[in-house]
């Protein structure tokens, strides 16, 4: 586990510089069985927090490269990699880094928003633009691409074919209402089959109702029990590191954010402790 308390790559509420260690607290009530995964994930796999990444409040690109840096030497390690943001702008140095690892890598991208524009005002790296600047860059596998989650107004119908073309799927909110949390992820599942898999969730993925502390909500999300029983549906995929972002706590109340975001971390941690629990019993490295 790793914080990295950067939001200077927000366009409209700032504060998820603080979402990392709002997701700790509320941590502190999990425990450490995980009966929906049958698992005890820290005492499949020896789990650490590495503290947080210091990146520049003030320069955007220097933070950019500061952050891949410090996730090239945590995954240098060996270790697979849960990040805790910040902003969304940090899942593109956090996919470079493992991009280099594992080579282009499955991404699940839970969020009500495409983040895949162009530019805001001119400026490349944006919370707005991770995964275009990633799919540019070929660090993505374009074969298994998807949103989960999305919803809300667009600039344009364009934004939608421009996001096709960089080979996305999408699965809206309304989709995982209608059709259900198994069924989707038996369809993600089957998308991204043993493929490396890196999973983004921008907690404005769930409904402000589940996730009012964050910087662009958008009615009409997930529930927090959608989006935890996808994750369990993911549980036999290769997860080789995922990030749980955009978590603003200063617009939370009675920690609804940062608990439904310490579960969704959990999920994932889970998911991960067992592939290592399974990978070391194969006697793997
Ligand atoms: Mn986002």
């Amino acid at each position: 586990m790793v914080g990295v308390p950067f939001d200077t790559g927000v366009s409209y509420r700032p504060g998820a510089r603080f979402g990392g260690n709002a997701i700790r607290e509320a941590s502190r009530l999990l425990r450490p069985y995980n009966p929906a995964q049958d698992a005890s994930p820290f005492a499949l796999a020896q789990v650490a927090d590495a503290g947080d990444i210091a990146a520049n409040p003030f320069n955007i690109n220097e933070a950019v490269e500061t952050i891949e840096a410090a996730a090239d030497d945590l995954l240098g390690t060996g270790a697979r990699m849960m990040t805790l943001g910040g902003d969304h702008t940090i899942a593109l140095p956090l996919l470079r880094s493992v991009a280099k690892k594992h080579g282009p890598v499955a991404l699940l991208h839970f969020d009500a928003h495409l983040d895949t524009w162009d530019t805001y005002f001119g400026a490349e790296y944006t919370h707005g633009t991770p995964f275009r600047r990633a799919v540019e860059e070929g660090i993505l596998d374009t074969s298994a691409l998807s949103h989960v989650g999305t919803r809300g107004p667009l600039y344009g119908k364009q934004d939608l074919t421009d996001d096709e073309k960089l080979g996305f799927g999408i699965v809206t909110s309304a989709d995982v209402y209608r059709r259900g949390a198994d069924e989707v992820a038996d369809q993600l599942r089957q998308r991204i089959g043993d493929r490396p898999l890196y999973i983004s969730i921008d907690i404005d993925c769930l409904d402000p109702a589940h996730a009012p502390g964050t910087g662009t909500p958008e009615a009409g999300g997930m529930t927090s029990r959608e989006l935890l029983e996808i994750l369990r549906g993911l549980s036999s995929c290769n997860l080789v590191s995922a990030d749980v972002v955009e978590v603003a706590p200063a617009y939370d109340h009675a920690e609804i954010t940062a608990v439904a975001a310490s579960h969704t971390a959990y999920e994932l941690t889970t998911i991960m402790s067992r592939q290592i629990a399974a990978e070391r019993a194969a006697g793997a490295k």
